[in-house]
């Protein structure tokens, strides 16, 4: 069956769909704020992508004491430690982005000029720090690019990061769209859950942590983006799944 209603808007998850920025970025940057703060925790490879179930920084920091380390959160200090932690670890991984560490994944940049061609309106909903999301768009796709984005849906800006549908409800107030006019483009299961739970069709590009989650209800499911243009999206979101 069609869809009745036109693709207006494209709606990006950040990590794990525009850059692979897990493994090699946030982790990397997790670590070294845990050195810096003289903290004896290491998070490797395997390790985060168990953490990974959890999204958001501070909330995984926590995630992850409560597992591997109960006494540090029973620090009168904990939550204050956390925040400035994490603090720490955004300034770490913006030096890395700055640094052109993270390149965006394939057809990511192509999609994004297609789009902008087509008229088609661009947002974001990630829960990483909003920060993260300006300056790897400077970074990795232009110095301008952040601008291309009507709707930046970032962070704390919702009080329940994904799986919860709350910063899709947020970025489709903004955009003032009814979900059915716009494609997200996601790289997890929590993301799709968040995107589904706001009743938005999406499409999946599986990276190395998510390639073997569950992502029933998805449009598609892709390893990346490099077949993939405009006009495959549009027929996509063009035939109703559900
Ligand atoms: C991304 C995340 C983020 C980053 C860390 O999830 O979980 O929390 O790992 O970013 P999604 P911060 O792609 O589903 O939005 O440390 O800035 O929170
Ligand atoms: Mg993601």
């Amino acid at each position: 069956m069609l869809r009745a209603m036109n693709l207006q808007a494209l709606i990006f998850d950040v990590d794990g769909t525009l850059a692979d920025t897990e493994r090699d970025g946030h982790r990397v940057a997790f670590n070294a704020a845990f050195a810096e703060a003289g903290l004896a925790w290491h998070w490797d490879v395997a390790l985060y992508g168990e953490l990974l179930a959890v999204t958001g920084g501070k909330e995984r920091m926590r995630f992850y004491a409560e597992r591997h380390d109960p006494a540090f959160l029973a620090r009168a200090d904990a939550d204050e430690t956390i925040k400035t932690l994490h603090a720490i670890k955004t300034r770490h991984y913006v030096a890395l982005l700055e640094g052109g560490g993270i390149p965006l994944r394939p057809g990511v940049a192509r999609l994004i000029d297609e789009a902008r061609a087509a008229g088609l309106r661009l947002a974001i909903a990630t829960t990483t720090t909003p920060e993260n999301v300006t300056t790897l768009l400077k970074a990795s796709l232009a110095p301008e690019a952040a601008n291309w984005f009507e709707v930046i849906g970032a962070g704390d800006i919702v009080p329940k990061k994904k799986p919860a549908p709350d910063i899709y409800h947020w970025v489709l107030a903004r955009l003032g769209l009814p979900a059915e006019a716009c494609l997200v483009l996601e790289d997890s299961a929590n993301g799709l859950r968040s995107a589904r739970g706001a009743g938005l069709p999406t499409l999946i590009t599986t990276g190395i942590y998510t390639a073997g989650e569950n992502f029933a209800g998805a449009l598609a499911v892709l390893p990346d983006l490099s077949g993939t243009g405009l006009a495959d999206i549009r027929l996509m979101h063009g035939i109703k799944n559900s």
